[in-house]
């Protein structure tokens, strides 16, 4: 199964490890047009989770091989956001900087074609315009093929996050959606903050439930309490919003979890810094074994065996569409492999400062 990309678009027509830095990409080598203006730490709406050891991943057999086994690690203490990123905090960025998110750009050929088979020919211009990933879901026989409900759009963006006719009038609380990776890191650039690592993602989610099926503990919906925003019902169409919710809720529509953390789990899919391997946590869990591992932060390079042309980052925490007829990925130890250059309809993102104040 091909995960989302602009690939979608297309197709419906070193094993080098540890816990260390990761190199930098031609494109994060790049003049840092969007850095805060100042360098002052601002923590406001922001909670602090702090240095230690903490235990990562699950015991769940069902669980997917790529999720991690339940290790240790041991971290610096950080801030992270206490809400994902709203409509209204990324219009801030926009209009203080006048920046164009990927969705806004035409599509780079150069750069598609570098995803794709050799020898494949360019499309037509009329497809290479401003667009991203929607949500628009049909009756279906089976879950097998993505495109079944997932579509690209010209024309969305994250004004516009499910095409053109659609808006975020009445939703600056809302979750900002459609933002590629660069984006997240444009706007952590620009208000002094960064992406989280996914074992830090995963420590915030987890609110110090170690070992935990969810962030709050190991029922989904505890007393017939719905806890995030997913997806019940029949997916992909119809959604019964026995949780309030047929898309996007207002950021802090559910309980915190332990740390204070609002919708770490559900609602919108969240970008991490980390590239995606399938072997990530394998090759951690053997260093903490005989030695510890210390602030991982991700492999060097990305490999998906499903998409080996696609660069791809770890993004967690599921979103409103996560259900159990389908990938479950409403638990902390659950990732995604997410390309790098495609926004969609359920994924945004929040920050951490690493450092105190
Ligand atoms: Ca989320």
């Amino acid at each position: 199964m091909k995960t989302l990309s602009k690939f979608l678009l297309f197709s419906t027509l070193t094993l080098v490890y540890s816990c260390k830095q990761e190199p930098q990409t031609k494109a994060e080598n790049q003049k840092k047009e969007f850095s805060s203006s100042t360098k002052e730490i601002n923590t406001s709406g922001m909670i602090w989770i702090p240095a230690g050891k903490y235990i990562i991943g699950t015991n769940d057999t069902n669980a997917n091989p790529t999720e991690a086994k339940g290790y240790e690690v041991v971290v610096s203490g950080y801030w992270i956001d206490e809400t994902e990123v709203t409509n209204a905090q990324f219009r801030k960025f926009v209009d203080a900087t006048g920046y164009v998110t990927v969705a806004e750009r035409p599509v780079d050929w150069e750069e598609i074609k570098k995803q794709l088979p050799e020898g494949t020919p360019k499309p037509d211009e009329s497809l290479l315009q401003p667009g991203s990933m929607i949500f628009e879901p049909q009756e279906v026989a089976n879950l097998y093929d993505i495109s079944q409900w997932w579509k690209w759009e010209l024309g969305a963006d994250w004004k516009h996050p499910h095409g053109p006719d659609s808006n975020i009038d009445g939703k600056d609380d809302h979750p900002v959606v459609q933002i590629a990776f660069e984006d997240a890191q444009a706007y952590a650039e620009w208000a002094g903050k960064e992406l989280p690592t996914e074992v830090q993602w995963e420590i915030a989610s987890r609110g110090g439930k170690n070992l935990r099926a969810f962030a709050w503990g190991d029922q989904l919906t505890p007393d017939g309490k719905y806890l995030a925003n997913f997806f019940q019902g029949t997916f992909p169409k119809h959604n019964s919003q026995a949780d309030g919710y047929a898309t996007t809720a207002p950021v802090k529509s559910y309980p915190p979890n332990d740390f204070g953390l609002y919708d770490m789990i559900g609602n919108v899919w969240e970008w991490t810094k980390d590239w995606y391997r399938i072997d990530t946590h394998n090759k951690n869990q053997k260093l903490a074994n005989i030695s510890v591992c210390n602030n991982p932060q991700g492999p060097q390079s990305s490999m998906d065996p499903l998409d080996p042309l696609v660069p791809k980052r770890v993004t967690k925490g599921g979103s409103f569409l996560c259900t159990d007829q389908y990938c479950s990925n409403y638990r902390p130890s659950a990732r995604m492999a997410t390309a790098f250059d495609s926004g969609q309809e359920h994924l945004g993102f929040r920050c951490v400062i690493n450092k105190s104040n």
